[in-house]
């Protein structure tokens, strides 16, 4: 095959089909996983589920409304992470480069793989059945000339899809979608796009990336290619972080309880910050101190949720720290998060307190990035500032509603 052929394949209704599977009372019912307090948001729902209008990110109350009926889960991670390593196993074997993108889904480059195999949907019916005699569950499969086409493509027939995008094709498939399918284009750019008539992709087929400038600034010309289904990023192995991290050694050993606790806030601020941009969300956390002895220990704690934000870093190590006897100064001190799962597994377990974080955190990300670290650093102390007044006026209110 000399031509470049690209595969995505994403599990159906992955938590809900795991929960599915390891308990029969749930087959064939609307089983809606989430948090289950009420503030919680659906993770996923199973199909059945779907056909009453529930989806993921949406908040638990609404989806109780609109499916009394539904069985409602608490998400196991730690099955549906060893689930996911099992399906990422098998999948590794089909390509030549493999990406893998989040728990239930991947890239896989499969275009030197025309020699052991007849055809394309002969390899993706290979993986499929793979995929299900090894874990027992169902995976939508979507084989393009590229990425953006892939993933579309195994969205198109979901659950249990095989669809294949030919050469050619990619124009007129595309033509007919809203804009907010094109790769990239989410609310903000959406709404640009529709107040100058852009509806659909091919809308935007139409237009010139000279025109397309003022929404799309620099990625203009790329989302005019894409618009065309032209696309050319390669298929990119993962990097496979297993950790984030960050410490110090210090000039002179810290003695002083706050100094340390300031210490350890600003390496859970690298921490976070360094998730978030990875995308990711840890669940085990651990404390490193080296005393001036050169004695070190490290202590850690798994969370019940996965996190990518500095307050709850921080808090976890404040309770570690609590446990260890100090007895002389500290000469290092680090923050590490491990365990990690995607960060998308975060909304299902929302409050409405830790979104507010979770984008007061994505604000100084940006800022940031615009401004430099001493912007951040100012900045930093100014939200958590605001975001501990919050809290008090929450238990404030709390207090009156009892
Ligand atoms: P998706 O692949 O987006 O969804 P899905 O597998 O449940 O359903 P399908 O692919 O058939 O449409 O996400 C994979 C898992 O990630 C999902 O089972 C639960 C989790 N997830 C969240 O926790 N929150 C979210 O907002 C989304 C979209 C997914
Ligand atoms: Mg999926």
């Amino acid at each position: 095959m000399s031509r470049r052929w690209i595969m995505h394949v994403d599990m159906d209704a992955f938590y809900a089909s795991v929960e599915q599977r390891d308990n029969k009372e749930l087959r064939g019912k609307p089983v809606i996983v989430g948090g289950r307090s009420k503030r919680g948001v659906v993770a996923t729902a199973s199909y059945e589920a779907r056909a009453f209008g529930v989806h993921s990110a949406m908040p638990i109350s609404q989806a109780r409304r609109l499916c009394p009926q539904g069985i409602f889960v608490e998400p196991r991670f730690d099955v549906y992470k060893a689930v996911s390593d099992q399906i990422h196993q098998v999948m590794l074997h089909y390509a030549d480069a493999y990406e893998p993108i989040s728990l239930d889904e991947a890239f896989l480059d499969i275009s030197g793989m025309g020699k052991q195999y007849p055809s394309l949907s002969a390899i993706g019916r290979a993986i499929k059945r793979e995929i299900f005699e090894t874990v027992h569950l169902v995976a939508s499969v979507g084989i393009a000339p590229n990425k953006f086409l892939a993933k579309m493509a195994s969205d198109m027939e979901k659950p249990d899809g095989l669809t294949i995008i030919p050469y050619g094709r990619e124009k007129e498939i595309l033509a007919p979608l809203p804009v907010r399918r094109l790769w990239g284009v989410g609310e903000v750019t959406e709404k640009k796009l529709i107040a100058r008539g852009y509806k659909t992709i091919g809308d935007i087929q139409k237009s010139s990336p000279q025109a397309l400038r003022p929404i799309f600034g620099n990625q203009a010309q790329q989302a005019y290619f894409l618009s065309y289904g032209r696309d050319d990023r390669p298929v990119e192995p993962d990097r496979d972080i297993k950790s984030i991290g960050d410490e110090s050694t210090y000039e002179e050993d810290l003695t002083d309880r706050a100094a340390i606790e300031r210490q350890i806030a600003m390496h859970a601020d690298v921490v976070a910050q360094r998730l978030r941009k990875h995308k990711l969300a840890g669940r085990t956390v651990t404390l490193k101190i080296r005393f001036a002895s050169f004695r070190t220990i490290s202590r850690s704690v798994t969370l019940e949720f996965p996190t990518d934000l500095q307050e709850e870093l921080y808090q976890s190590c404040i309770g570690l720290l609590s446990r260890i006897v100090i007895r002389e100064g500290i000469r290092l001190i680090g923050v590490t998060a491990s365990n990690l799962l995607p960060a998308m597994d975060m909304p299902s377990l929302f409050s409405e307190e830790r979104e507010k974080r979770k984008k007061a955190a994505l604000a100084m990300d940006r800022i940031q990035k615009q401004f430099g670290k001493e912007a951040l650093r100012k900045g930093f102390w100014v939200v958590e500032e605001a975001l501990a007044k919050t809290a008090e006026e929450k238990e404030e209110e709390e207090k009156k509603g009892e």
